[in-house]
């Protein structure tokens, strides 16, 4: 049992080294919700809420997640006892939507019941791998050149997969032009929502470059036009948007929506939907991969962490710190061997890595405390 005492809020501020654009948007400094869950018991954790400033990937924000989380979330545990693994459930139950805000606590939640037993994150979530392989994601470039360079160099860093976003415009030169120059790399496109069921035919064109998947070409919420374009395409389709909960997961494959999903804890509500959504998939012989969401370090080991259970086979958008921060608010930083994997800290109780405290102080614009 868990008895919440406190949740603090904190509102952090991190530059990215290099602006990421998307097909609906670009991000070049990070505004990132912190969360710190204190027990009677005098354990506490940190915790990371992956809403970014804008909606253009969900509809929710840092600043509807702060809303939800001190208006709906949060003073429903605070001053309480419960088990860790009920969160998702009873917030599901009468609290729709806000899915990024209820897993910032939610997986909280899960890292308090770590501590507690002087488990780590990974061993909690019944995780096998002492290792995860990374894959890294690539943000749209101004021009196919540009995009080589960096396709190139995340190579030679040894990623084991290498992500391209695309969009109209910026598609079939660019991922040709990345297949010419590393003909045997794992490549794979992102767009984001960018087209609609009428660029079938387009898209048609990306089954000549041997990508691993094309992940969410249409809209974020559908299923069926995705079901009617994968029929038409070569290439595995991969959802990431339209899968916001275990339900969608079982339409996906009762419909043959794509064959590949990327789980994003914070985009279907936590831990326990994401256990589940992998579970089914396993079940029906349908690969994972762990989605990124430019998490700060630790945003990164409760992925790391998630990334260690058993269908969890494609690697992941997991990359190490460095290539996002000058310096990340974790110690140590996450790094990556030259073979492209990250070790899945299993030997600390809790998330892994500790939170550098003084940085963090130095980095609020904005904090409240709950409880
Ligand atoms: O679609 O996977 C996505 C980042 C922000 C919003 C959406 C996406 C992404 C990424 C980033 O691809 C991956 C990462 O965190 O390295
Ligand atoms: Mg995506």
């Amino acid at each position: 049992m868990i008895y919440l005492r406190q949740v603090e809020l904190r509102e952090v501020r991190l530059p990215l080294r290099e602006p990421f654009r998307i097909s609906s948007g670009i991000t070049t400094e990070r505004r990132i919700l912190l969360a710190q869950l204190h027990d009677a018991d005098g354990n506490s954790v940190w915790s990371e809420c992956v809403a970014g400033e804008q909606p253009n990937y969900s509809p929710e924000t840092i600043d509807t997640a702060w809303h939800a989380i001190e208006q709906w979330i949060a003073p429903r545990y605070v001053g309480r006892s419960f088990t860790h693994d009920c969160v998702y459930d009873e917030l599901e139950r009468d609290i729709r939507g806000h899915e990024m805000a209820k897993a910032a606590v939610e997986m909280g939640c899960w890292a308090l019941a770590a501590q507690q037993r002087q488990l780590a994150l990974a061993g909690l979530l019944g995780g096998t791998r002492t290792e995860v392989p990374v894959g890294i994601s690539l943000g749209v470039q101004a021009s196919p050149d540009a995009l080589v360079q960096r396709a190139q160099a995340a190579h030679a860093q040894g990623y084991r997969k290498i992500k391209l976003k695309i969009m109209p415009g910026r598609d079939i030169e660019y991922v040709a032009a990345v297949r010419a120059a590393l003909p045997d790399a794992h490549l794979m496109a992102d767009a984001n929502n960018a087209y609609t069921i009428h660029d079938a035919d387009h898209l048609a064109q990306l089954d000549a470059y041997r990508l691993l998947m094309i992940e969410q070409p249409l809209d974020h919420s559908d299923l069926v036009q995705h079901a009617r374009l994968q029929r038409q395409l070569r290439t595995p389709i991969c959802l990431d948007e339209s899968i916001t909960s275990v339900q969608r997961a079982r339409d996906m494959i009762e419909l043959g929506s794509g064959r590949i999903i990327n789980i994003k804890p914070g985009r279907v509500g936590g831990y326990a939907s994401s256990v589940r959504i992998h579970d089914v998939a396993q079940q029906h012989g349908m690969p994972v991969w762990c989605g990124g969401m430019l998490e700060s370090g630790i945003g990164r080991a409760y992925n790391v962490a998630l990334a260690s259970l058993p269908n969890f086979t494609l690697p992941g958008d997991l990359s190490p710190s460095a290539r996002y921060w000058e310096q990340d608010i974790v110690i140590p930083a996450w790094t990556m061997t030259g073979d492209g994997m990250m070790r899945v800290p299993r030997d600390v109780p809790g998330i892994g890595v500790q939170v550098d405290l003084d940085r963090i102080d130095n980095l609020t614009v904005r904090r409240q405390t709950l409880g």
